[in-house]
Parts: C-alpha cells; structure tokens; sequence
C-alpha cells in the first residue's frame, strides 16, 4: 500500500489509522508548496487534487474517512472496525460520517470565528457537536467503551487538532478522551 502523504495535512490521520492496523505501507511524500498534489499523476489517483490517497493495487481510495472505512475492513485482524451484520456497524458507519460531515465543518467555524451557519447547510454549532460526542462517549474509555475503533481515530483527530492549534482546553471529559488518545503508542503525536 502506498500512502500519498505531507505532515501538515490530514494524512497524518490515515497514516494514524494504518499505523494502529500495524499494516504494511509506503508513504509517497507529497510537497504541497510545490503543488505536487495537482499534478497529472497524482490527479489520477485523488481527483480532487488532495491529501490523503491511499493506493492498494489497482484500489484508489481518497477522502480520509473512506480510507479509514477501507482499512477497517480490509484489515480485520486489527479489529479496529465491527464487522459487516455486526450489532454496532450502524453505529460505526454513523460515526464515521458524522466526523468529516458535521464535526470538522462545525470545528472549522469555531476555529475560523465564522458565525452560526444556517442549518440547511447541513451542520450545527460546534457547542451541539460536542453536546452528542459527549453523549457517544457515555462513560466509555472510547466511543465504543473499551473497544477503540477507527471511529477513535476519525472523532478523535479532530479534537487533538483543535488543542494542537492551540484552541483553549474545552470540556474536561473531550479533553480526558485526547489525553488517552495521545498516549496510544501508534497515535496522532508519532506522526512524521
Ligand atoms: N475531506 C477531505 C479534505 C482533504 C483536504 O482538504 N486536504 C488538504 C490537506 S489537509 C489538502 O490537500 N489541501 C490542498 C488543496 O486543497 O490544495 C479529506 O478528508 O480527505
């Protein structure tokens, strides 16, 4: 596998996940001051001109959440996703999109200052994403108690950019969930 990546992109959360499935993968370096990312070739592989891509054979995968998906069921033995026919895969699938589909654009408001957008644009408040990531937690080490799942590493990302970027520490049980996330040998922090 080859992952098409640069430290200061979100390819630092797929090569996250592929580091807790211990796989086996090459990373393709990209330079983005250059705008390697537009270039023919690597068009090919992420239309969009964006990172991450990941390359497995003849499989292209891009957007970071189908990556994440992709590995999670590609590597079952890292049991980092619940199984197809699984009671928790719904809640799995709903996580994962609920990730890059409300929390970051929510985040991305808080963090940019943009005011409250209109909720046909299909997000909320930050403050109400964080009332339902609370919510999913319950009183559980990770979004499925015990169990860490590439849903960990889609929702928790996030929130480990929002301290990395310096945003005042939020509420004590996120903050406590970056704390063990950070402390995960294969976490976000031993990125390149
Ligand atoms: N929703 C996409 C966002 C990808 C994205 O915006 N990547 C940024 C780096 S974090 C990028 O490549 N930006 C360069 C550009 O758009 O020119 C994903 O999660 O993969």
């Amino acid at each position: 596998m080859k992952l098409y990546y640069n430290p200061q992109s979100r390819a630092a959360i797929a090569k996250w996940m592929l580091d807790e499935c211990d796989a086996d993968y090459e990373i393709v370096h990209i330079d983005l001051e250059k705008g390697e990312h537009k270039a023919p070739e690597f068009l090919e592989i992420n239309p969009a001109g964006k990172l991450p891509a990941l390359v497995n054979g003849d499989s292209r995968i891009f957007e970071t959440a189908a990556i994440c998906l992709y590995l999670g069921d590609k590597l079952p033995e890292a049991n980092l996703a619940p199984k197809i026919g699984a009671p928790e895969r719904g809640r799995y699938l709903s996580l994962m999109v609920y990730s890059t589909s409300q929390l970051e654009p929510a985040m991305g408001d808080m963090l940019m200052g943009t005011g409250a957008v209109p909720p046909q644009r299909g997000w909320t408040d930050f403050e109400t994403v964080e009332d339902i990531i609370e919510g999913e937690l319950g009183d559980g080490a990770y979004l499925f108690g015990d169990w860490f799942t590439a849903a960990d590493i889609m929702i928790g990302s996030m929130f480990i950019w929002k301290r990395m970027f310096g945003s005042p520490p939020g509420r004590p049980k996120l903050e406590a969930y970056v704390d063990r996330l950070l402390e995960r040998p294969a976490g976000m922090s031993s990125s390149e």
